[in-house]
């Protein structure tokens, strides 16, 4: 009986394969979210692109013979594989086979909870799915999604044939151009208004939401797993105006208590976020490109967190929203110091700029994550950024100065 339920709550194992000097802490953040164990990593030693299965079909076996060694339960590919070389794999090798985008649409079928958030999700996985509609090596049984940890939305829509699913493809467009229409008409209300408005934006887990909520008491959703927010949460915020109880000069007229303000949180940013999901959360992202600033949030204990930076920048041009004013706010200082406070002095060795010796390795999930907060990323990164704001959501360290900064750039 305890032997059948531990292999009940067995977590599917999977092996990662990877290109030659591939960094593969992002796969890796990505499939602890997914509730998968890695059995290995296997890095290719060199690019060989062959049209069956994207490498030599002796490279492929090996891969397969290690899986079976490792007990895997499937294998994920960091890079695209397409439909063709996803069944000849998947024949080769008798298990699951695929790649990090479907990973990643795995994790946002599981998290899409609002309206839109579910119709665009399921849009990109048709969008994916409909040239891998054939069934696993014949088995009409088994088809793709909704095994390994995941519930799969979209599953019973794999079950219709293809134009079944163009139907449905077209439905779903014509259903997520009324809600975007409708988001845009919310949208210009609030462009009319005048008030000021604010995004945060940056790699998922750095805290984004939990700096709302810590900003604007609220209660976005918060989790230390990848992609927690799928939905654009807008709150007001009021920022007092911190000359008004100090100033005694009013010969330039009233001083004002403060002002209003929105913000607006955003889906985590990623690296190569599969195209269909880029287009899918395009409007959602396009959020940070309609504020007048944007806070770029950092998770300041992550040794990527030079690697998350370069990512925020490559979405931020990709919406048009790379020119925008920034301020850079340095989150989670609470890992260097519990009462929050950090001001390291440490000067970087002789020869290093900030943006060399990036750490390469780290597994950014949830339970499996080590916090590796080192003064030395907190140096780089005080380098790199000299007028960032640090914070702690958790401590509220930092968040009166944000607030003040906020003030000072909006409003003087
Ligand atoms: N120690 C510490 N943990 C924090 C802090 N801010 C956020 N966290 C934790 O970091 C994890 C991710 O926080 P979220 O606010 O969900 O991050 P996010 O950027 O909104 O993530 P996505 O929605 O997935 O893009 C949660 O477990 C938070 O509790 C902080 O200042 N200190
Ligand atoms: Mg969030």
């Amino acid at each position: 009986m305890e032997e059948i339920l531990k292999e009940q709550l067995k977590k599917p194992r999977c092996l990662l394969v990877a290109w030659p000097g591939d960094n593969l802490f992002e796969l890796k953040g990505l499939v602890y979210t997914l509730g998968m164990d890695i059995s290995d990593c296997f890095w290719l030693n060199k690019v060989d692109i062959q049209p069956a299965y994207g490498m030599g079909s002796g490279k492929a076996e090996e891969i397969c013979a290690h899986a079976k060694a490792v007990d895997s339960d499937c294998i994920i590919m960091d890079f695209e594989l397409d439909p063709t070389k996803q069944r000849n794999w998947e024949k080769l090798c008798h298990l699951p086979v695929f790649d990090r985008q479907e990973v990643i649409l795995r994790i946002f079928a599981e998290r899409a909870l609002t309206k839109e958030a579910v119709l665009q999700v399921e849009l990109a996985r048709l969008e994916y799915s409909l040239p891998r509609l054939s069934h696993m090596y014949g088995d009409l049984a088994r088809q793709r999604g909704g095994s390994y940890g995941s519930k799969g939305s979209g599953e019973t829509q794999l079950e219709l044939d293809r134009r079944g699913v163009r139907e449905r493809i077209h439905l779903l467009k014509k259903e997520l151009d009324k809600v975007i229409q409708n988001r845009d008409t919310q949208r210009k209300r609030r462009e009319k208004t005048n008030i000021r408005k604010v995004a945060l934006c940056g790699y998922t887990n750095a805290g984004k939401s939990s700096l709302l909520n810590a900003l604007t008491s609220s209660e976005a959703f918060v989790e230390n797993k990848l992609f927690a927010t799928l939905d654009p949460l807008t709150r007001k915020l009021f920022l007092s105006n911190p000359d008004y109880e100090t100033t005694e000069d009013f010969s330039k007229g009233p001083v004002s208590k403060g002002h209003e303000i929105l913000l607006t949180d955003t889906v985590g940013f990623i690296s190569n976020l599969p195209h269909s999901l880029v287009n899918a959360f395009r409007s959602t992202l396009e959020e940070a490109a309609y504020a007048d600033l944007l806070l770029i949030v950092l998770d300041s204990s992550d040794p990527n967190v030079f690697l998350h930076y370069e990512t925020i920048k490559d979405v931020l041009k990709e919406i048009s929203a790379d020119e925008h004013e920034v301020i850079i706010v340095l989150n989670k200082i609470d890992f260097y110091n519990d009462k929050g406070s950090c001001n390291t002095g440490i000067p970087l060795p002789e020869g290093i700029t900030p943006d060399e010796n990036i750490s390469s390795e780290t597994n950014i999930s949830s339970d499996a994550r080590e916090i590796t907060a080192d003064q030395f990323t907190l140096t780089k990164l005080e380098n790199q950024f000299p007028s960032h704001i640090k914070v702690s959501t958790k401590t509220g360290f930092g968040l009166e100065e944000l607030k003040k900064e906020l003030f000072k750039r909006l409003f003087r």
